[in-house]
C-alpha cells in the first residue's frame, strides 16, 4: 500500500507511525539484499557494466516535478540506484584506496543521520564533541605526541571532509604561523611565501597554495627516487634554491604512503631540516598514516613524532566510511586564531559552560557533519589489536598479490617492489612481449595496454582496478586492497581477468 501513500504518511506530517515503520523496514530490507548480493564473490563489480550517461539519463528520471511521488516509487528509485551503483564494498573493487561497506561503520551513520545534529557547537553535539576531542588526542598519542592525558590540553586536530581538506588545514596553519598578519591584511608585497614539497605529493597541496593565495608557481617539487621516496637533501637543496630566488619557505610537505607507490618519505631525516632552518613540516598520511596502528608497520613512520602536523584519513586503511579524516597538529591555538571570526549568533563568548568545546569556531565550515561516531564505534569495535590484525592481514594480501603475479611473468610486470599495500603492475600482451623495451614504440604500445583492458573491464563489470601514468612510466595499474572482504581467491581471479581481458 505504500504505493498510495506519500511523505504525507510519514512522520512528523502525521502522529501514526505505521507507514514510518514499514517504509524503514522495506529500507533495511533492501540493503540487506544489496549488502549480501555484493559479497557473493563471482557476481559483478557492476551489472551490466558501465553505461554511457545517456543510458542512466532514461533509467531515472533526475528532473524535479511539481507533484510528489509515492512512498513505493521513492524505494523503487532507491532500488534502482542499488541496481546500477558501482559497488565500491565488492571484493574485487581494487580502484579506490577507500573500498567496502563496514558494518559497524554503516551502523554510525544510520545513527548520525538519524540524530542529524551539526559538529560546530557543544550545546548542539555535546556528546559528539567530547568523542571528537578524545578521539583526536589517542591519533596525536598514536603518534607518539605526548601522552593522552597531557594531549587532552596540548595540540589540536579537527576531522575534515577528506584528505585533501585535511591538507589545505596544514598549509593554511602553517601560513598563519608563519605571517599571522594575512589573516587581516592579505599577502603584502615584501613577502614571499613558499612551499617545498615532493613531486609525488597529492595534488591538494598545490592547490591549497592556491586557495591560500601562495600561488602554485611558489610550490617548489623535488623529484623523488624510483621507489617514489624523497631524500633530505634533496629537500635541503631545494629550500636553499628557494632562498637564493629570495622566498621564504614557510612549509614542507612530504608523505607517509603515496597514492601511486604508497612510498613513505624519511621523515625523522626531514625533519632535522625543517627544524634547521625552522620550517614547517606537515606529513600527508592520508593513505599510510594507519600503518601506525601495528607494530610491525609503524617503523614507516619513523619521526612522527616531531612533525608539526600530520593528515590520516580513517576513512581508507580503517575502513571508516566516506568521509573521515583527520587534521592533527602539535600547536595547539593555531587552528583557532587562524579561522576564528567571532559569529556571535553560534560562539557567544558568555555561555555557561566552557567554550573551547565549540568546535566550529577553529574550522572553516560552519556546519560540519558528525564524523566521529563511525570512526569511535569501529575502534571500539575493534580495539586497537583488531586495527593492528586488519593492518597486518591487508599487508599480507598486497605481498600475496605481488607474490602471484610476480610468477606470472611475461605477462605480468612490476613497476617497483610494493613499498606498502598499492600493488603497481603492466600486463605486457603477448604482442608486446617480443618487441625491444628501449625503443620507443615500446612505451608508447604500453601505454595504451591499461585503458583498452579498463574498458573492457568496465563494460564487463565483473572487476575495477585503477591505472595511471607516473613520471616516465607508461600507463600501468595500481591495485589495492583495503577491503578486509578481499580474499586470495579473489586476488588470483582478478590476475586471471586480467589476463583475459589483456589478450591482443
Ligand atoms: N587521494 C584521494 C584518493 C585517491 C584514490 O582513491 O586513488
Amino acid at each position: 500500500d505504500l504505493d498510495e501513500q506519500t511523505y504525507k504518511n510519514l512522520i512528523p506530517y502525521t502522529s501514526n507511525m505505521k507507514t514510518t515503520k514499514t517504509f524503514l523496514y522495506a529500507t533495511i530490507d533492501m540493503i540487506l539484499r544489496y549488502i549480501t548480493e555484493m559479497n557473493e564473490h563471482d557476481s559483478p563489480v557492476i551489472k551490466n557494466g558501465l553505461r554511457t550517461p545517456a543510458e542512466y539519463r532514461k533509467m531515472f528520471t533526475f528532473d524535479i516535478d511539481d507533484e510528489s511521488i509515492s512512498l513505493y516509487d521513492i524505494l523503487a528509485n532507491c532500488e534502482r540506484i542499488l541496481e546500477t551503483t558501482v559497488r565500491s564494498g565488492h571484493p574485487r573493487f581494487i580502484n579506490q584506496l577507500s573500498q567496502g561497506v563496514d558494518i559497524i561503520s554503516l551502523v554510525g551513520e544510520i545513527i548520525t543521520s538519524s540524530v542529524n545534529a551539526n559538529m560546530f557547537t557543544y550545546e548542539v553535539a555535546p556528546v559528539f564533541n567530547l568523542m571528537e576531542e578524545s578521539v583526536l588526542a589517542h591519533m596525536r598519542q598514536c603518534c607518539g605526541w605526548s601522552n593522552k592525558e597531557s594531549l587532552l590540553k596540548n595540540g589540536d586536530g579537527v576531522l575534515a571532509p577528506g584528505g585533501a581538506v585535511s591538507n589545505l588545514y596544514a598549509v593554511l596553519a602553517a601560513r598563519h604561523y608563519a605571517y599571522p598578519q594575512i589573516k587581516k591584511y592579505g599577502i603584502q608585497s615584501g613577502l614571499h611565501p613558499a612551499m617545498v614539497i615532493s613531486k609525488h605529493c597529492h595534488y591538494s597541496m598545490k592547490r591549497a597554495a592556491a586557495i591560500l593565495g601562495i600561488g602554485t608557481d611558489h610550490v617548489y617539487e623535488v623529484d623523488p627516487d624510483e621507489s617514489g621516496r624523497v631524500s633530505a637533501e634533496k629537500m635541503e637543496e631545494k629550500i636553499l634554491y628557494c632562498q637564493q630566488l629570495g622566498f621564504s619557505v614557510f612549509f614542507v610537505g612530504i608523505t607517509a604512503g603515496t597514492t601511486v607507490f604508497g612510498a613513505f618519505d624519511p621523515i625523522e631525516d626531514i625533519v632535522a631540516v625543517c627544524r634547521k632552518y625552522k620550517i614547517w613540516l606537515h606529513v600527508d598520511g592520508a593513505w599510510g598514516g594507519s600503518a601506525l596502528l601495528s607494530p610491525k608497520t609503524k617503523h614507516l613512520l619513523q619521526g612522527i613524532d616531531k612533525v608539526d602536523s600530520f593528515t590520516w584519513n580513517p576513512h581508507k586503511l580503517m575502513s571508516v566510511h566516506l568521509q573521515c579524516s583527520t587534521f592533527l597538529i602539535r600547536h595547539s591555538n593555531v587552528l583557532m586564531e587562524a579561522n576564528q571570526m567571532f559569529a556571535g549568533y553560534l560562539f557567544q563568548p558568555d555561555k555557561h559552560y566552557e567554550t573551547s568545546l565549540d568546535t566550529g569556531d577553529k574550522t572553516i565550515q560552519c556546519g560540519r557533519h558528525v564524523d566521529i561516531l563511525k570512526l569511535w564505534l569501529g575502534w571500539k569495535a575493534r580495539g586497537q589489536q583488531g586495527y593492528a590484525e586488519h593492518i597486518e592481514t591487508l599487508l599480507e594480501k598486497a605481498n600475496f598479490f605481488y607474490e602471484t603475479i610476480s610468477k606470472r611473468e611475461p605477462f605480468f610486470r612490476m613497476v617497483i617492489k610494493p613499498p606498502f599495500i598499492n600493488v603497481c603492475f603492466w600486463y605486457i600482451p603477448p604482442s608486446l612481449q617480443n618487441i625491444d623495451q628501449t625503443l620507443p614504440e615500446y612505451n608508447e604500445r604500453l601505454n595504451k595496454i591499461a585503458p583498452r583492458i579498463k574498458e573492457r573491464m568496465m563494460t564487463n563489470g565483473t572487476m575495477m582496478v585503477g591505472y595511471q601514468r607516473l613520471d616516465h612510466h607508461p600507463n600501468f595499474f595500481r591495485a589495492i586492497i583495503s577491503n578486509p572482504a578481499t580474499t586470495k581467491d579473489d586476488i588470483i581471479a582478478m590476475i586471471d581477468e586480467i589476463h583475459e581481458l589483456g589478450h591482443d
